[in-house]
């Protein structure tokens, strides 16, 4: 049983939100792992910390009207939801997906919190984007769109004040289109977005960080506990850039990637995924913008499962790098049933509360997305300080620092974890240290 304060606090958002059903599971996974912090530190209750904490700075909701090729008028819905700035600027990605709403922007922009102060970098929490559904929409049409979209945000962000980046649907193209609005209204060159190319402010290593940021984590989580990633089979969900590059670093690091997916099916490649075909997924995904299908269609030994995820498949370890709730119950009584020894997130939430219950339960290695997928928005923040210092680094540079925030998220929330008396649970270590940072910079400054 969790405290009262605590129980109260999450039955307050349900019932202010009740229909976010993804923020209040984002509320509930954080606030039922800091029972024993709160216990231990009554001062959080007297300064109505988790209270203040569930409860946005502020939501910025806009209509963004653009008209596609033929001329036709068009309208999405805007979104930024500034959420906590204790610690530092807010900042978080852009996500464009059919699927978004408010409820699902404020379960990211919560998240983001605790993962940013996991990286050390004084970096606060947001998040925003647009039910805008990129796919089969041309250059032009994803231009006019992210003017329009600029065109509002522009006047509540800042690189000071809310810098944001890249998520599902929002890349290099994106971003590029979304600083050249910026730049031409604001008539002023600051770094406001992340994830901008590389020789016009963007940081080496981006593109990478979030993939090779995960394994670098699951490394840690394995080497702690007498395992390597080396000989292991691994199943990974998506085929966009988290995907992508923690594909790449499992085949660097000796393991073999047995899958990939999209939102409308799974390839099964029976040998691990080689050198040839991870450079087709990259072109097939980042230039042509078309369907894993192609990659079995190309290839002897890879089968295409239409509508169907990766989680049937008997592997070591699995990466989901897809989307929220990807992975249900079903689908983690099917990873216990196969043996695998780990799942690390590089998507937000892709587990659902129950499937996190049956990895702990079964002493399954579990790194949870906070922690496991900070290694994006640890970069961000390195391309946040070259941009202020006008300078820019080697990629070697880039990824040792990488390497090092992930070593050290994953000693600080093993060590949370242990001294909070349950050893070994990275979720609530990862909760646990993450909070502790912002709560404190909150009783510092007083309620605001
Ligand atoms: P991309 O847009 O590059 O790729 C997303 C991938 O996930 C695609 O393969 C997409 O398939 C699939 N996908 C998306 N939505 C769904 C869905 N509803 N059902 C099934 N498949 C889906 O995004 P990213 O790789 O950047 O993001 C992937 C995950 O990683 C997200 O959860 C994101 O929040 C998280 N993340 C990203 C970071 C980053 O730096 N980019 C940092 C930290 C976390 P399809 O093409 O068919 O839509
Ligand atoms: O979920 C995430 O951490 C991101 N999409 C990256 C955010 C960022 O600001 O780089």
């Amino acid at each position: 049983m969790v405290s009262e304060y605590i129980e109260n606090v999450i039955q307050r958002v349900i019932q202010r939100d009740p229909h976010q059903p993804e923020f209040q599971q984002a509320v509930r996974e954080v606030l039922t792992t800091l029972d024993p912090v709160i216990k231990e530190h009554p001062e959080f209750e007297e300064h109505g910390i988790l209270e203040r904490i569930v409860e946005p700075d502020r939501v910025i909701m806009f209509r963004v009207p653009w008209t596609d090729d033929q001329g036709r008028v068009h309208v999405n819905r805007g979104f930024r939801v500034q959420f906590n700035n204790a610690i530092g600027p807010y900042k978080g990605g852009l996500r464009f997906h059919p699927s978004v709403n408010l409820s699902i922007i404020k379960f990211l922009g919560f998240e983001q919190i605790f993962k940013n102060s996991l990286t050390g970098i004084p970096m606060g929490g947001g998040k925003g984007g647009s039910d805008f559904d990129p796919k089969g929409k041309s250059d032009a049409e994803v231009m006019r769109f992210c003017q329009s979209f600029m065109t509002e945000l522009y006047r509540h962000i800042g690189a000071n004040i809310d810098v944001p980046a890249g998520d599902i649907g929002v890349g290099g193209r994106e971003i590029g289109f979304l600083f050249g609005t910026w730049k031409k209204i604001t008539k002023s060159w600051e770094g406001v977005l992340t994830g901008k190319g590389y020789g016009w402010g963007g940081s080496l290593g981006r593109p990478e960080a979030t993939g090779f940021g995960l394994v670098y984590f699951l490394e840690e989580m394995l080497h702690a506990n007498g395992e390597d990633i080396k000989g292991k089979t691994v199943l990974i969900s998506g085929s966009g850039n988290v995907a992508q590059y923690a594909a790449r670093k499992v085949m660097d690091l000796g393991g073999k990637v047995l899958t990939l997916s999209d939102s409308n099916g799974t390839v099964y490649i029976k040998d691990g995924l080689t050198e040839e075909m991870w450079e087709f997924v990259m072109e097939l995904k980042n230039v042509r913008r078309g369907r894993i299908k192609e990659l079995a269609e190309k290839f002897d030994g890879v089968e295409y499962y239409p509508d169907e995820k990766p989680w049937k498949f008997k592997a070591d370890i699995a990466l989901p790098s897809a989307t929220q709730n990807e992975i249900n119950g079903k689908d983690a009584e099917m990873l216990v049933k196969n043996g695998v020894i780990a799942v690390a997130e590089g998507a937000n939430m892709p587990s659902t509360l129950e499937a996190i219950d049956l990895y702990l339960k079964n002493d399954i290695l579990y790194g949870p997305a906070k922690a496991a997928n900070a290694g994006g928005v640890a970069v961000s923040g390195l391309e946040m300080s070259q941009n202020a210092q006008f300078t820019s680094w080697s990629f070697e540079e880039v990824d040792r620092k990488l390497r090092n925030i992930m070593k050290n998220i994953f000693q600080e929330s093993a060590k949370a974890a242990e001294e909070y008396g349950h050893p070994k649970n990275y979720l609530m270590g990862a909760n646990i240290a993450g909070f502790l940072k912002v709560a404190r910079a909150m009783i510092d400054q007083g309620v605001v």
